[in-house]
């Protein structure tokens, strides 16, 4: 066996770039002198997935992969998937995971095991964060190791001694965090180090994947490159967990930006990046000074990705901002409620709301805007003038790219504090304690958005099936696949 790691990224992940994490990841271990192979098994089976079958890969049905039967319906090609992964030759295999994967890897693991004993499993990425979803969905069986957070110097220095035969007690000792969840389980979970310096990061490069595989794009099926230019947010919405996963919020400098991108532009001919990034526009002097770099040097690439709603946003920096390329705003508007802004605690009123739409529109910017409806203390009222808003402002609006019922997301305030918000934990999901926000009025809301849009022609990806859902919420209480 070779020394070095497989890192292998698990489905769903978007299927139309190559995976940023793993590709930060490759570039830093290389740059430490570790040797890394990359597999991206999610492409992989995106790509021999029938096209009509492909049941999984949009944004609006990721909860199936919590279902049993998403992982079952790959059964048979499991054993190859396994055998592939193996071929490889590499006896450390780091898993990049989301919560919607590890269903799915809980049954390839065994696989792996089964065929190699000696596999040393490293599972890493968001889905590792929560200790309640680290011990209702994880095998822990399996995994070896499991690192939460910024992986790249914790991977690092984690395979380095694993190279070098050192014991973990050396890892407690350089105060790093290590535990076991449950004293008895396999799995030593190592807290990775936050990187305060992104630029002190080696930039990906893109050279461990095959590219051509990446066939999709995004916006007008141009050939896309995902970036960050931020790591965490500035804002603290309630019912956020994002936030929790990635803070601190850590912005890089424009130049090293801008470097980034003109080399791959050079490099693989993209007119195209995705932003990872929670929120792209928090830190508006890093964007002035990034579009001025743009502009002077005539760079010709479009850029979008997910953004904050910010009052204080110059006319002229949009202006700006579509001159250099950015071309879409993807906003977690979530409503145009007055009173449940504020319960949310995003930090803008409907009318700012409004006037930053209007205002992107005029320059040029599409906006992509995402609902929440049922937020606790959500009234009929507040509901009604949602519905309102969108309707004033149908002609800025160019898509509600996500419409979700308020859940409570593990790590968010929200789903911290059931007595601060007024809410219990009932048969059938959470409930106010005034009874007034049930599920079922939940639903009717989500179903009520769905049609309003349609009957006003706003262009709506309505994010659940809802019967699915109910499948989903099903497995959330009763997890047989953990
Ligand atoms: C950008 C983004 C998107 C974009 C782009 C996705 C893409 N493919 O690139 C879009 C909007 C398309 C998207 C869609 C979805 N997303 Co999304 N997305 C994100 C976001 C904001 C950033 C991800 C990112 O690229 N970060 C930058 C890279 C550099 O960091 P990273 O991937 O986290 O990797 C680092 C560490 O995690 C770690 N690491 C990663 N892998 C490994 C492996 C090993 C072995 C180790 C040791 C470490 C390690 O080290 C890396 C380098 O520091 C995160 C939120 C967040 N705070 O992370 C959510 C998030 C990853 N998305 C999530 C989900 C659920 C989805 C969807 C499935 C659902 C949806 N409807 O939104 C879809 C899936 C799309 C699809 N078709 O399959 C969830 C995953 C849930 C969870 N806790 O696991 C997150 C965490 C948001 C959330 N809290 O719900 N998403
Ligand atoms: S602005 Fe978006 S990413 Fe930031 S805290 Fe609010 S919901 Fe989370």
């Amino acid at each position: 066996m070779r020394e070095g790691i497989l890192l292998v990224e698990l489905p769903p992940w978007d299927p139309r770039t190559p995976p940023l994490g793993i590709a930060y990841l490759a570039s830093y271990l290389q740059s430490r002198g570790i040797e890394v192979d990359v597999f991206d098994l999610n492409i992989e089976m995106y790509n021999s997935t029938f096209s009509g079958n492909r049941k999984g890969w949009g944004n609006e049905d990721y909860h199936w992969w919590y279902n049993n039967n998403s992982g079952q319906k790959y059964s048979e090609l499991l054993d190859a998937y396994a055998e592939r992964i193996l071929s490889f030759n590499r006896r450390i295999i780091g898993l990049s995971a989301t919560l919607p994967s590890l269903a799915f890897m809980n049954l390839l693991l065994p696989r792996i095991r089964n065929r190699s004993k000696d596999a040393l499993i490293i599972v890493g990425g968001p889905a590792t964060f929560f200790k309640k979803s680290r011990l209702d969905y994880l095998d822990r069986k399996s995994t070896d190791y499991l690192i939460t957070g910024d992986g790249e110097e914790t991977l690092c220095r984690l395979l380095k001694k694993i190279q070098g035969g050192k014991s973990l007690s050396f890892l407690s000792r350089l105060a790093w965090r290590v535990w076991k969840d449950d004293l008895f389980d396999r799995t030593v979970c190592i807290r990775g180090r936050t990187i305060m310096d992104l630029d002190s990061l080696p930039l990906p490069t893109f050279e461990e994947f095959d590219l051509s595989r990446y066939t999709e794009g995004t916006l007008s099926t141009d050939f896309t490159l995902p970036l960050i230019f931020s790591k965490g947010c500035t804002r603290h919405c309630t019912f956020c967990s994002d936030r929790v996963l990635s803070n601190p919020y850590r912005c890089r400098k424009p130049e090293g930006v801008f470097n980034e991108m003109k080399t791959q532009v050079k490099k693989y001919h993209n007119r195209c990046f995705r932003l990872n990034d929670l929120s792209f526009n928090a830190n508006p002097i890093f964007l002035d000074k990034l579009c001025d770099l743009i502009i002077g040097e005539g760079l010709i690439a479009k850029w979008y990705g997910q953004a904050q709603v910010r009052p204080d946003t110059d006319k002229k920096l949009f202006a700006k901002l579509k001159k250099a390329g950015c071309a879409q705003f993807s906003l977690g508007l979530e409503s145009f409620s007055n009173h449940v802004l504020s319960l949310m605690g995003k930090g803008y009123t409907a009318e700012a709301a409004s006037a930053f739409l209007k205002a992107s529109k005029e320059a040029g910017i599409d906006n992509h805007i995402a609902i929440i409806v049922g937020y606790p203390g959500e009234t009929e009222d507040d509901f009604n003038e949602t519905l309102k808003y969108l309707k004033a402002n149908i002609s800025y609006i160019d898509r509600v790219c996500s419409l979700n019922i308020c859940g409570m997301p593990a790590g968010s305030t929200l789903s911290e504090d059931p007595q601060k918000y007024d809410y219990f934990f009932g048969r059938e999901d959470w409930v106010t304690t005034d009874n007034t926000n049930t599920y079922r009025v939940r639903k009717r809301r989500y179903n009520q958005v769905i049609e309003f849009c349609q009957a006003n022609n706003i262009a709506i990806d309505a994010s659940l099936d809802l019967d699915d859902f109910e499948e989903y919420k099903r497995n959330l209480r009763n997890p047989t696949h953990a």
